[in-house]
C-alpha cells in the first residue's frame, strides 16, 4: 500500500500503466472528450469542490480528469470494496488528484476512504457529490441525524456495515458535533449514477429527509438504456468467465429481475448460447421476457435445473440460504445488482455444517460453499457486483454515455445552487445531445427532417430546461 495525505492506493508504481489505459479509454469516450472541448475554456466548475463515490476504474479516471478540466477541485473514493482498478487509482494519485481506493478494501477501509474523500484538508466538505449507490449521501445524512440524536448510533443492529458506519460517525461526533450540519449546509447537490441510489434518494425525498437537491443521472435514457443494458450485456459473462473459466453454452441460467440490467444480463448469457430463464415480480417486465423467448419461472422452479444464477433486481434476499442449499451441485451464483444483499450471504454463512473455501482472492473473489450432503456451489465476488468484482466492468464507450450525463448533471447543479431539495432528471434535450456526441464514433448518420415533416409530427419546440418537466 502507498499512503500519503493526498492518496491511499495499492501501488503508486502502477500509475504509468494506468495512464496508458486512460489514454486508450479517452479514444473510446467521445462524449467526455467533447465536454472537455466545449466547457473546458469557460471552466463552469471552477473552484467547486466535488467528492466522488464511484467505482475507481479507468473509465472513472477519465470522468475525474474531465471534472478537473472543467475547473473542479476533486476528491475520490470507490463505491465498492472490489471494484477499484489499482492502476487507475495510481494514475489519478500521480496526477495529484486525492484518491482513496484499492481493490480488496475491508469494509472498515471502505468507510474510512469515504470519509477521507468527503473531507478537505481544512476540514470542510464538498460543494457537490457524484454518488453511485448513495453511500456518500448516506454518510452525510446519517452523520447529520446523529448530531441531532446521538442515540441512533447505539441502536442494536446485526448489520456489520451499519456497525462500522456508526463507529466512524461516533468518532467524528466526538471531534466536532456540528461537522455534518456544516457539511450539509454547503452541499449544493448530488448527481446519482445508479438505480438503487435513485431509489434511496426518492425514499428520502418522500420522507422529507433529503438535505440537498439531487439529479437522477440513472434515468437519463442515454444512461440506463445503455449502461444498464449494453454495459451488462458486455460485462456479465466477462466476469463469470474470468472467475470460473466455465463453458456457458448449453448451460441453464436463471436471471432474477428483467429490468434494464436483467435484460442486458439475459442477452449476455444468450450470446453465449445458454438456456436462459427469468424471474420477475413485475407483469410488464415478465411479459417482455416472454416476448424475448425466455421462460418466466420462480426461483424455486429453477433450483433443480439451473447451473448459473444472476441476481439483477436491486432488491434484497432474492436468493436465500435455503435456495442455495437446494441448488444443483457446482451451481455458480452471482449478483450484478449494486449492493450485496440480493443474495443472502449472511444466511449462507450461518447455515449449519456449511464449509467455505477460498478459490480465488480479492482480485477476482471466488468461494466454494460445500453443504452437509456434500454438494457445492460457487459464490462470485462475495455476492457483490460480479462485473466489477471479477472483471473490469463496462467498456469505455458505454461509460462515456453515462459519464457525459454526470458532467452535465454537475454543471446543472453548479448552475442551480438554490434548487429545493428534490430529485430531478436532466432534460430530454440534454439526453439527445449525449446521444449525438456518440454517433460519429460508430459511423452513424442521422436523417434530417424537413420543416414540414417536423410540423406534421409535432416535434416540440426546444424550450429551456424546466425541472418540473422531468421529475423522476
Ligand atoms: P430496474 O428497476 O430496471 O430492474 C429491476 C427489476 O427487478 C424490476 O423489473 C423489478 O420488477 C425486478 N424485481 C424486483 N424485485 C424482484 C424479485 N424479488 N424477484 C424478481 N424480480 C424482482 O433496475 P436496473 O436498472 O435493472 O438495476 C438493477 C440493479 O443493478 C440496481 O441495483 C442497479 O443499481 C444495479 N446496476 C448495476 C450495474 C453494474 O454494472 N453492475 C449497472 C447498472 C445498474
Ligand atoms: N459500472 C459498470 N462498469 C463501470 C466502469 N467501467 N466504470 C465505472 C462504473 C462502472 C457501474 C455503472 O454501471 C453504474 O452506472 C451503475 O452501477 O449504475
Amino acid at each position: 500500500m502507498d499512503k500519503t495525505e493526498n492518496y491511499e492506493v495499492k501501488d503508486i508504481k502502477l500509475a504509468e500503466f494506468g495512464r496508458k489505459e486512460i489514454e486508450i479509454a479517452e479514444k473510446e469516450m467521445p462524449g467526455l472528450v467533447a465536454t472537455r472541448k466545449k466547457y473546458g475554456p469557460s471552466k463552469p466548475l471552477k473552484g467547486i469542490k466535488i467528492m466522488g463515490s464511484l467505482h475507481m476504474t479507468i473509465q472513472t479516471a477519465v470522468l475525474i480528469e474531465t471534472l478537473v478540466e472543467l475547473g473542479a477541485d476533486v476528491r475520490w473514493a470507490s463505491c465498492n470494496i472490489f471494484s477499484t482498478q489499482d492502476h487507475a487509482a495510481a494514475a489519478i494519485a500521480k496526477a495529484g488528484i486525492p484518491v482513496f481506493a484499492w481493490k480488496g478494501e475491508s469494509l472498515e477501509d471502505y468507510w474510512d476512504c469515504t470519509l477521507k474523500a468527503l473531507t478537505w484538508p481544512d476540514g470542510s466538505g464538498p460543494d457537490q457529490i457524484v454518488d453511485d449507490g448513495g453511500d456518500a449521501t448516506l454518510m452525510v445524512h446519517r452523520g447529520y441525524k446523529a448530531e441531532n440524536d446521538a442515540k441512533i448510533l447505539d441502536e442494536p443492529t446485526d448489520n456489520k456495515e451499519v456497525q462500522i458506519i456508526n463507529a466512524v460517525l461516533k468518532k467524528k461526533l466526538e471531534e466536532d458535533n456540528q461537522h455534518w450540519h456544516k457539511v450539509a449546509s454547503k452541499i449544493k447537490g448530488v448527481s446519482e449514477e445508479t438505480t438503487t441510489g435513485v431509489h434511496r434518494l426518492i425514499q428520502m425525498e418522500e420522507k422529507k429527509e433529503l438535505l440537498f437537491p439531487a439529479v437522477n443521472v440513472n434515468d437519463s435514457v442515454t444512461k440506463s438504456k445503455f449502461d444498464n443494458v449494453y454495459g451488462c450485456r458486455h460485462s456479465l459473462t466477462d466476469g463469470i468467465k474470468r472467475a470460473m473459466d466455465v463453458l456457458i453454452s448449453g448451460k441453464t441460467a436463471m436471471v432474477c429481475g428483467y429490468g434494464d440490467v436483467g435484460k442486458g444480463s439475459a442477452e449476455s448469457l444468450k450470446q453465449e448460447k445458454a438456456k436462459v430463464m427469468v424471474s420477475e415480480v413485475d407483469p410488464i417486465c415478465a411479459l417482455q421476457a416472454c416476448m424475448a423467448g425466455l421462460k418466466v419461472v420462480t426461483i424455486e422452479d429453477a433450483l433443480p435445473v439451473a447451473n448459473i444464477y444472476v441476481t439483477a433486481t436491486g432488491n434484497k434476499n432474492v436468493i436465500t440460504a435455503e435456495h442455495m442449499s437446494m441448488m444443483r451441485d457446482q451451481a455458480i451464483v452471482c449478483n450484478i445488482g449494486h449492493f450485496d444483499n440480493e443474495i443472502d450471504m449472511a444466511g449462507l454463512e450461518k447455515l449449519p455444517g456449511v464449509v467455505k473455501e477460498e478459490i480465488k482472492g480479492s482480485d477476482c473473489p471466488v468461494h466454494r460453499y460445500t453443504f452437509e450432503d456434500g454438494h457445492s456451489i460457487y459464490i462470485l465476488a462475495e455476492g457483490r457486483l460480479i462485473n466489477l468484482g471479477c472483471a473490469t466492468g463496462h467498456p469505455s464507450f458505454v461509460m462515456s454515455n453515462s459519464f457525459t450525463n454526470q458532467i452535465l448533471a454537475q454543471i446543472d447543479i453548479a448552475n442551480n445552487p438554490d434548487r429545493e431539495a428534490i430529485v430531478v432528471r436532466l432534460s430530454k434535450e440534454l439526453d439527445e445531445e449525449v446521444a449525438r456526441l456518440h454517433l460519429n464514433k460508430l459511423g452513424a448518420k442521422l436523417t434530417k427532417m424537413s420543416k414540414e415533416q417536423a410540423e406534421y409530427i409535432g416535434v416540440k419546440v426546444k424550450g429551456p430546461y424546466k425541472p418540473e418537466h422531468y421529475r423522476y
